[in-house]
């Protein structure tokens, strides 16, 4: 048995050692070109960031939509990151972006970092940053009513490291939607060629389900079924206000609590579907684990978004370790440029390893055994095969 006081060099020790299988990121597989992102401009001009430029600088939106990417970068790091300090998580995980790669994070213009990323070639990079970051594989998001990427899927090799998620957001918002029968052919001729792992979908606080509206109707006949024939689970991503602030586009969502007892409904109903199940709001997320421990149908994963942040992150999976041992998901990246899995999932570790390690010095008070193996199978759960089980 181990020292408590090493508990939790060990348990960072094996966090580290752990490759991760990033469930949710809105990367893309280098054969889809121009869609995956990458390099300093699009870290700087991430939404999160964009969303923070506005509260520092008097630009107005309008004005900021009319510079260039590079402006707009630029503007970004003078505001956030020379005027001011880059303390919220957004802004420092730039900076340790950047410090991975062996880089001076105290320059006053970007002319270096561009520099850095125009020599890279992208495969080389993409192997350094996924071995950087400690991940195996990312999930994508890909959206087949998505007029730049479908097309694409006709000669697309995808790389391995690289699986797809069917998103249908699109498909089930549509102004004309399609009958459940012809949704259902879609979905299932579109999930076989991605060969996705899941469907996905965000939702909004309002969701209620049953309700007698379209999304009800569709995901009743043609959604839930075109999972259960092709035997994947659906994620629900709940708790979304999209476009509170149109203006600042992306970054103009918010986030509400929702009524979970729609999770409830599905999951008894649909006791053949499988349901992986993020929240947005923090009020949301002790009625998803007690949800989680009366449906093995249900996978809790990820602090999403506004949740992920080290005192959310900790808080949130702290109670899930509590309330269900190792059956969840406790996070994904949500990266939407490449390098974003380095400190996305950087942060994820380092919040882990002592939520983790009180866990095992709680068990090891109360006279259990904790021995390196014993972690090393609940960390392989938590970042690996929890998805894996779940998903074939
Ligand atoms: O976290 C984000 O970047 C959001 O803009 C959304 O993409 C969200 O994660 C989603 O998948 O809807
Ligand atoms: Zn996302």
């Amino acid at each position: 048995m181990m020292e408590t006081v090493n508990l939790e060099a060990v348990v960072a020790d094996v966090l580290a050692s752990t490759q991760v299988i990033d469930i949710h990121t809105h990367l893309f597989a280098p054969g889809f070109g121009s869609l995956g992102l990458w390099g300093i401009d699009h870290l700087l001009t991430y939404h999160y960031l964009e969303a923070e430029l506005f509260r520092s600088s008097p630009i107005r939106p309008e004005q900021y939509w009319m510079l260039t990417i590079e402006q707009r970068a630029d503007l970004i790091w003078k505001t956030l990151f020379v005027e001011n300090n880059p303390i919220s998580e957004a802004t420092r995980g730039v900076i340790a972006v950047l410090h991975a790669f062996g880089l001076d994070t105290s320059s006053i213009t970007l002319t270096p970092y561009r520099d850095f990323f125009n020599e890279q070639n992208l495969p080389d990079h993409l192997a350094r940053v996924f071995q950087l970051a400690g991940i195996e594989s990312v999930v994508m998001t890909n959206d087949p009513l998505d007029p730049e990427e479908s097309p694409l899927w006709d000669s697309v090799t995808v790389d391995p490291r690289f699986q797809a998620a069917l998103r249908l957001d699109r498909l089930l918002n549509q102004e004309t939607p399609p009958t459940p029968a012809e949704a259902r052919r879609f979905l299932e001729t579109w999930a076989t060629r991605m060969r996705a792992v899941y469907m996905a979908v965000s939702l909004p606080d309002s969701f209620q389900f049953p309700a007698h509206d379209r999304r009800s109707q569709l995901l009743t006949e043609a959604v839930l079924p075109a999972c259960r024939d092709l035997n994947i689970p659906l994620s629900l991503m709940i708790g979304v206000r999209r476009q509170v602030n149109p203006a600042i586009g992306l970054a103009g969502d918010a986030s509400g609590c929702a009524d979970l007892r729609s999770i409830e409904t599905l999951c008894r109903e649909f006791p053949d579907n499988r349901f992986l199940v993020s929240v947005l709001s923090r009020e949301n997320q002790h009625e998803l684990c007690v949800y989680a421990r009366k449906f093995a149908n249900l996978m809790p994963f990820g602090c999403w978004w506004f949740l992920n942040n080290p005192s959310m992150v900790e808080e949130i999976t702290r109670e899930r370790l509590e309330m269900l041992g190792t059956s969840f998901i406790p996070q994904h990246s949500d990266a939407r440029i490449l390098e974003q899995v380095i400190y996305k999932w950087r942060n994820t570790r380092r919040t882990l390893a002592p939520v983790l390690a009180n866990a095992y010095r709680l068990l090891a008070e109360d006279g259990g055994t904790v021995m390196r193996a014993d972690i090393e199978r609940d960390v392989q759960r938590l970042f690996r095969t929890n998805f894996q089980t779940f998903t074939s």
